[in-house]
């Protein structure tokens, strides 16, 4: 199964914060095309196509990692070449946060890929953005997210898997499979 880690920004207090940025993301029509509501999320580590396997020890691993609560705001909207998409950013993304994603990136039982670029957190809006859409976005109203949990989550590993999730425009869900507690 293909599996990445990712805050999914779900707190019942994040409602109002998240129903913003949705409002902001739907807002940008013609820039690409807007991701699933539902898939909203900040991804700490992908870890690519991980046996089923492995899974139950992933979880034991991370189930026993105590690490503390943060909050983020979202401030900043950035569009972005490779891969096409505009995401929302941090201005300061907090320590607790980089250390929550470096300690999932290099767990021993299955450390994530490699990945050519720094870990920018960053939250995807929207997908296929063309290099003349983006000029001159409106600057996204500043949202603050207490992150107390996060999970690991599947993603389809194509496009034409018949049995994974969809929203009712067909397009593909993540599933989270397991959620986990910060201290
Ligand atoms: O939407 P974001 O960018 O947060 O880009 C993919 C998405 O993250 C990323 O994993 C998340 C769920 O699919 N992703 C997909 N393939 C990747 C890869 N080979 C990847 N990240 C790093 N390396």
């Amino acid at each position: 199964m293909r599996l990445f880690f990712a805050l999914g920004l779900e707190e019942g207090i994040n409602q109002t914060a998240r129903a913003q940025l949705v409002a902001y993301k739907n807002r940008l029509s013609g820039v690409g095309h807007a991701v699933p509501d539902q898939n909203l999320h900040l991804t700490l580590a992908f870890l690519g196509d991980v046996p089923d396997a492995y899974i139950p020890r992933l979880q034991a691993t991370v189930q026993d990692l105590q690490l503390p609560a943060f909050s983020i705001t979202a401030s900043t909207v950035e569009v972005w070449a490779q891969p096409r998409i505009v995401c929302a950013t941090l201005a300061s993304p907090p320590q607790a946060l980089l250390a929550l994603a470096h300690h999932l990136q290099t767990l021993p039982v299955w450390p994530a890929k490699a990945d050519s670029h720094a870990f920018t957190p960053h939250i995807t809006l929207r997908r296929g953005v063309k290099d003349d859409d983006a000029l001159d976005l409106p600057t996204p109203p500043a949202q603050t997210f207490a992150c107390q949990r996060f999970g690991l989550y599947a993603s389809p590993s194509s496009s034409s898997d018949e049995s994974i999730p969809r929203d009712n425009e067909g397009r593909a869900l993540y599933q989270c499979l397991h959620q986990f507690s910060l201290c």
